[in-house]
C-alpha cells in the first residue's frame, strides 16, 4: 500500500471562463472567448460562459462546500481581462480584489491556492491589436500581466501554473481551427506553441527573480500512448508519435529544446521552424530553475503506421454518443487507433488508469522532476434521482482507479506533489456545453438559482483526503 506524504495536495481544478461567469462585471475586459462562443455554431448547442456557474458571485458558497469536502488544494485561473481589461496597461483594481477575497478566503479555511496564469481567455484587445499568440509581442504582454499577479498574490500563492494545456489551445486553434482564432495552419500552430514557451519561460525567470516563496511550472495536456501491434512500422509510429506530440511540448518547457527528429520531419515538410538561437537559451535558463512538471491527465493513445495516403486530422466527438470519434493522424506517420483492451467515455475518451502510472514513470525517467497531476476526471451524462441523489458510482470507480495508479507510481520512485481532479462543482466544458459534467457538486443549470448538490462521489473524496488516501 501506498503511503501519500502528509503533505500530498488532495483537491480539484477549474478554470475562470468555465465557472465565473460575470463576463462584464466590476470592469472586466472582453477576452477570445467572450467573443467566440458568441459566434454561431462553434461550440455544441450554442454554450457560452456569460454566466457559467456564477461562480464570481457565489464564491463563497463554493469556497464552502470545498471545506465541507476537506479539499486540501484548489487550483483556479486568473482571468487576464479582470486584471488587465486591455491585455496591457491600467490594472482593474476590482479584478485584483476578486481574487484577493476568494484567495483569502480559501486560506482561512485551510485550502491551498495553486494558480493558474493563463487557461486560454486571452484579452480580445491583443488578439485585434498583432494576432495574439501569432505575434512575439505577446511574451512581453504576457510577462508582464504575470509580474502584476506575483505582486498582487504571491505573497500568499505558494504554487503558480504558468501556461495550462499550451498544445491544446493552439492545437485546436490553429490546427484544427475550432478554438480562436479559428485557423488551419501547421506553420501558426508552432509559432504560436514556441511563443507560449517562451511565455512560460520568461515568466518563471521573472518570478525566480522576485525571490518569492513558492513553486512554479506550467500544465502540459499528456497523453501517453502504446503502439498497437510490435511491428517496426507501428513502433516507429509510436516514437513520432512521442517526438512530435508529447516530447515536443514537454521538452520545450522542461528541457529547453525541441526533438530532434521531428524538427527534420517539420522541415522536410517545408515548414518553417519559428525559433531563434537566442530562444533556447531563455528557455534552457528556465528548464533549469522551473520546480515541477503539471499534466492534465485524461486518457492514452493507442497509436499504428499511417500510410501517406492515409487519415489527416479528424474532429472529435463532442456529442457524448458514444462511437462517433473517428481515426485521426499524420499521413505518413501515424494514425490513433481504438484500443481494444479498455472501456471508452461517452465522448470516446479512453479510460486507463494504469495509463497514468505508466506516464508518470515515463516522465519521471525523463525530466527527474517533482509533478502535479493538475487535472484528471471523468466526464459523463449524470442524472438526479428521483430523492434527489446523484449516485455517480462510475465517477468514483474512475478516480479511485486513478488515485490507485498514483500509488502506484510514487511506489515506483515517481515524485508526486498532488492530485487535482478536475472538477469540483460542474462546469462549462468548451465544445461539450455544459452536459459533460466532471464534478463532485452537481450544478442545476436548468434552474435560474444553479442549485449546488453534493453527489454521491463528493463524500467519497471527502473521506479520501480525510485519510489520507488509504480509504478508496
Ligand atoms: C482540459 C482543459 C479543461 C477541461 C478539461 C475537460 O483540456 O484544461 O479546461 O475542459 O480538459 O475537457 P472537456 O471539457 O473537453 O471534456
Amino acid at each position: 500500500m501506498t503511503q501519500f506524504d502528509r503533505n500530498f495536495l488532495w483537491g480539484s481544478a477549474s478554470a475562470a471562463y468555465q465557472i465565473e461567469g460575470a463576463v462584464a462585471a466590476d470592469g472586466k475586459g472582453e477576452s477570445v472567448w467572450d467573443v467566440w462562443a458568441h459566434l454561431e455554431g462553434k461550440t455544441h448547442e450554442g454554450t457560452n460562459g456569460d454566466i457559467a456557474t456564477d461562480h464570481y458571485n457565489r464564491y463563497e458558497e463554493d469556497v464552502a462546500l470545498m471545506k465541507k469536502a476537506g479539499l486540501k488544494a484548489y487550483r483556479f485561473s486568473i482571468s487576464w481581462t479582470r486584471i488587465l481589461p486591455n491585455g496591457t496597461g491600467i490594472v482593474n483594481s476590482e479584478g485584483i480584489n476578486f481574487y484577493n477575497r476568494l484567495i483569502n478566503l480559501l486560506i482561512e479555511n485551510d485550502i491551498q491556492p495553486l494558480v493558474t496564469l493563463y487557461h486560454w481567455d486571452l484579452p480580445q484587445t491583443l488578439q485585434t491589436k498583432y494576432l495574439g499568440w501569432e505575434s512575439e509581442q505577446i511574451v512581453h504582454d504576457f510577462t508582464a500581466y504575470a509580474k502584476i499577479c506575483f505582486k498582487a498574490f504571491g505573497d500568499r500563492v505558494k504554487y503558480w501554473i504558468v501556461m495550462n494545456e499550451p498544445n491544446i489551445f493552439t492545437h485546436l486553434g490553429y490546427i484544427m481551427g475550432v478554438h480562436p482564432p479559428g485557423k488551419h495552419d501547421e506553420a501558426l500552430f508552432l509559432k504560436t506553441y514556441h511563443h507560449t514557451a517562451l511565455a512560460h519561460a520568461h515568466t518563471v525567470l521573472a518570478y525566480k527573480e522576485m525571490g518569492l516563496e513558492g513553486q512554479i511550472g506550467s500544465s502540459i495536456a499528456f497523453t501517453p500512448a502504446y503502439s498497437s501491434t510490435s511491428s517496426e512500422a507501428d513502433q516507429g509510429a509510436l516514437k513520432s508519435y512521442y517526438d512530435i506530440g508529447p516530447w515536443w511540448y514537454l521538452d520545450s518547457y522542461y528541457k529547453g529544446s525541441y526533438p530532434e527528429s521531428a524538427i527534420e520531419y517539420y522541415t522536410s515538410q517545408n515548414i518553417e521552424m519559428p525559433f531563434k538561437k537566442a530562444d533556447f537559451e531563455i528557455m534552457k535558463a528556465a528548464a533549469e530553475v522551473v520546480d515541477f512538471i503539471g499534466i492534465n491527465y485524461y486518457q492514452t493513445a493507442m497509436v499504428a503506421y499511417n500510410p501517406i495516403d492515409g487519415v489527416g486530422i479528424s474532429s472529435f466527438n463532442t456529442t457524448g454518443k458514444k462511437g462517433t470519434q473517428k481515426e485521426s493522424g499524420i499521413p505518413g506517420l501515424y494514425k490513433t487507433v481504438k484500443n481494444p483492451n479498455i472501456e471508452y467515455t461517452d465522448w470516446d475518451w479512453a479510460i486507463d488508469p494504469d495509463g497514468l502510472r505508466y506516464g508518470l514513470v515515463e516522465l519521471k525517467a525523463r525530466y527527474d522532476l517533482p509533478i502535479l497531476i493538475s487535472e484528471n476526471g471523468l466526464g459523463a451524462f449524470d442524472t438526479v434521482s428521483s430523492d434527489g441523489a446523484i449516485n455517480d458510482d462510475y465517477r468514483i470507480d474512475f478516480l479511485r482507479a486513478h488515485i490507485e495508479a498514483c500509488g502506484n507510481a510514487i511506489n515506483e520512485g515517481v515524485d508526486l506533489l498532488g492530485y487535482m481532479t478536475w472538477s469540483f462543482t460542474d462546469l462549462l466544458s468548451w465544445l461539450n456545453g455544459f452536459k459533460k459534467r466532471y464534478g463532485f457538486v452537481y450544478v442545476d443549470f436548468e434552474s435560474t438559482d444553479l442549485k449546488r448538490i453534493p453527489k454521491k462521489s463528493f463524500y467519497w473524496y471527502r473521506e479520501v483526503i480525510k485519510t489520507n488516501g488509504e480509504a478508496l
